[in-house]
């Protein structure tokens, strides 16, 4: 038996962790979050324990060491900035840690978790579930098998459209989220290395509250991004379609869509994580060092190579 606890149950994403666990023939054990609005967790596991404060939750999980019921695993699902506190707590407890993306906002942020990890036995995984995504797989195998050495040019356009809660919220707070580059980016930052290799050079061109818009020079691509949470900014088609999100890739004049087919990727997570697969911190280093410099730089503006979107 896996027995979980979890982190930030009464959020978004909570209950995609609540059916992973159950479909991997998991037991949730106890559960936290600040906010009592929480009736999610009795269509997965009602006998779970639930706590408000953070003392209580490590009571109850410290009391169980050593029981059948010890805390085998810890998913984290809480703001971003909380994340590597959080990590920590897990691994201090004896439990590997399944964190929501971005890992951590810093890439020094990862030095020190693998330290824990060293001290204490236990692992970090990671939820990078676009490189679970069936046409990102097929993408890069297609790579892979073409020519040694190619450099291919690619426009990224990832438009997921968000209300005005958006900015009022943590996630619109940069020293919470990262900005959306780290909060909604990191996604596609990771999936680019993962496909085209490392960075060469990062240039950003355009940042605000709501769109980001760069440079990648990776190692066998050169990428034009453009990130917005804007609706305003949906092509027409996508906006009539009543579709929120738009997520399409175009790979030297070839473009193909991934829109669908993400919300059953949180349970092909836990399952590989569980079949010791599973995305380590040194997999998300490359993804948490482009966020940190692009949260760093000095937008150029509309010079050298840019997104056509860029100037919208
Ligand atoms: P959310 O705001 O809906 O949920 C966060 C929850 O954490 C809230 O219920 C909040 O009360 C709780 N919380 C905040 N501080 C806490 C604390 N100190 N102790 C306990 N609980 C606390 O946010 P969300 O959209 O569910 O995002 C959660 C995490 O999941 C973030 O890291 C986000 O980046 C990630 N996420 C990932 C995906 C994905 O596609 N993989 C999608 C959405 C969110
Ligand atoms: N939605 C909500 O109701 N609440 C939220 O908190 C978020 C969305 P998609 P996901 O915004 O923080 C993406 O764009 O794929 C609504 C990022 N993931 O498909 O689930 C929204 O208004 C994720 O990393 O959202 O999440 C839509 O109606 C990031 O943390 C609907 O949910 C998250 O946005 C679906 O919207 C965020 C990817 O891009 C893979």
């Amino acid at each position: 038996m896996n027995n979980f606890a979890i982190i930030g149950v009464a959020g978004y994403i909570a209950p995609r962790h609540l059916r992973a666990i159950k479909d991997t023939g998991g037991k949730l054990i106890s559960a936290l979050d600040r906010f009592d609005s929480v009736g999610i967790i009795d269509s997965f596991f009602p006998q779970a324990a639930f706590f408000t404060e953070h003392e209580l939750f490590d009571r109850h999980n410290s009391k169980l060491r050593g029981t059948r019921e010890a805390i085998d695993h810890l998913s984290v699902c809480t703001p971003n900035y909380l994340h590597d506190a959080h990590c920590r707590y897990g691994l201090r407890l004896g439990a590997d840690v399944i964190c929501e993306k971005p890992l951590v906002l810093n890439p020094w942020n990862i030095d020190a978790l693998q330290e824990i990890e060293r001290e204490t036995g236990r692992r970090v995984y990671n939820i990078l579930q676009l490189r679970l995504h069936d046409s990102i797989v097929a993408l890069k195998k297609k790579i892979e098998a073409g020519p040694s050495g190619k450099i291919y040019d690619v426009d990224l356009t990832y438009i997921t459209s968000r209300g005005n809660w958006y900015y009022t919220s943590w996630k619109g707070d940069e020293r919470k989220s990262g900005g959306i580059a780290t909060n909604i980016g990191v996604h596609f930052y990771d999936m680019l290395t993962w496909v085209f290799g490392s960075v060469r050079s990062n240039v950003v061109h355009v940042a605000a509250h709501d769109r980001v818009a760069g440079y990648l020079e990776l190692e066998h691509a050169r990428v034009r991004y453009f990130l917005s949470i804007n609706e305003a900014l949906l092509p027409a088609d996508a906006a009539e379609g009543e579709k929120r999100t738009y997520r399409t890739i175009e790979i030297n004049g070839e473009s193909f869509e991934f829109s669908e087919g993400f919300t059953e990727l949180h349970t092909e997570s836990y399952r590989r994580i569980l079949a010791g697969e599973g995305f380590g911190l040194d997999e998300a280093r490359n993804s948490i060092q482009i966020v940190h410099d692009i949260r760093n730089a000095t937008p150029i503006g509309l010079r050298g190579d840019y997104h056509p979107m860029a100037g919208c």
